[in-house]
């Protein structure tokens, strides 16, 4: 038997693997063989690589939470057999993925590394090799012959992040993500260097568990100046809601008016769990710092402090589907649980 790393690519589609449509010049998916027919360079690397292709590659923006466990189970079946996986999605949802990935995979003990493109595999300039071939490194990286890296990550253009603090920030560069409350957990230039300090660590030995129960009766709510009592009372009273991120000004400010406060109010004693993150694209909330944020700390709102909104809402569903109990969903929602907020 070999002593080479074994790498389980799991294809779901994205840009990476699309080609023109002769008719209408759109990118569509196409086959996972012809993928790996266009990139020869990887049967150079130093490891063993299987592939798993969802039946249909998908946009990304079809991306569901069904498809989500998809991706959890065919990790979970392949788990003993591989080191590390490699799962090429679409750029657009990546981050509510890799996000939703991190629930769903308890006690993770390989890398679990999420990569795509912004060009085509075929195309000259394509950023795709240089993304795939990487981040197939990665996943075989070890330590003492275990696995560098446990935990479910993001790698684009030179950066390796952790996956449930990544946002996408570009539809045009290749610099496409970033990683706003939380350093790069690896970088890729002449060497590839890994900042082991910032690595999440599983507690204790437990065996991988993988939770696919995610509740979708969630909603996110953007504050904009102008947003209005029939606006808030018609999102809310959205039948079996029981979830909002709210995404607030600064570090999580919204308006003091009596309406909006009443509101949100009424829909929390009824059992809503409602999580404040900011819509600004760095730092944290804190519920303390103004009177406008005071105010929805006195009426239960939770604070998501740093988290993205991906994490915030894979977070919520996740949770749900966990059944939390009500009495405690407050503070596991601020507890952070993979390394998701600070
Ligand atoms: N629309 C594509 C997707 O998310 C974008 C990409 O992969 N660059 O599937």
């Amino acid at each position: 038997m070999s002593n080479r790393p074994n790498i389980l690519l799991i294809y779901t589609g994205g840009t990476i693997g699309m080609v023109k449509d002769a008719e209408t010049g759109a990118l569509k998916a196409f086959d996972f063989d012809e993928l790996l027919l266009r990139i020869p360079e990887l049967k150079l690397l130093d490891c063993d690589i299987a592939t798993f292709s969802f039946k249909e590659p998908i946009d990304s923006s079809n991306m569901n939470p069904q498809k989500w466990v998809a991706m959890a189970n065919a990790i979970e079946t392949n788990y003993d057999k591989f080191d590390g996986f490699v799962v090429l999605h679409g750029s657009d949802t990546m981050s509510y993925s890799a996000s939703a990935l991190s629930f769903m995979l308890e006690n993770l003990g390989k890398p679990v590394v999420f990569t795509g493109s912004q060009l085509p595999i075929g195309d000259l300039r394509t950023d795709a090799k240089e993304n795939l071939i990487t981040a197939i490194q990665i996943a075989t990286l070890k330590n003492k012959n275990k696995p560098l890296i446990t935990e479910v990550c993001l790698y684009f253009e030179y950066k390796l992040y952790r996956g449930n603090r990544t946002t996408k920030i570009s539809a045009e560069h290749f610099n496409a993500f970033a990683s706003p409350n939380y350093p790069a957990i690896a970088e890729s230039g002449v060497h590839l260097k890994v900042n082991e300090e910032l690595l999440f660590h599983k507690s204790g030995t437990k065996k991988l568990k993988v939770n696919t129960a995610f509740d979708d009766h969630v909603v996110i709510i953007k504050m904009f100046p102008g947003i209005n009592e029939s606006v808030l009372q018609a999102v809310l009273h959205i039948p079996n809601l029981k979830g909002v991120v709210l995404e607030t000004y600064g570090s999580g400010n919204a308006p003091t008016e009596d309406w909006f406060i009443a509101t949100l109010e009424k829909a929390i004693e009824k059992g809503l769990h409602v999580v404040n993150v900011t819509q600004c694209s760095g730092g944290s909330v804190n519920m303390d710092k103004y009177e406008t944020g005071l105010e929805l700390k006195k009426i239960g709102v939770i604070s998501g402090r740093d988290i993205t909104t991906e994490a915030a809402i894979a977070k919520l569903m996740y949770l749900l589907g966990q059944q939390v109990s009500p009495s405690v969903f407050k503070t596991i929602f601020e507890t952070a649980i993979r390394g998701e907020m600070s």
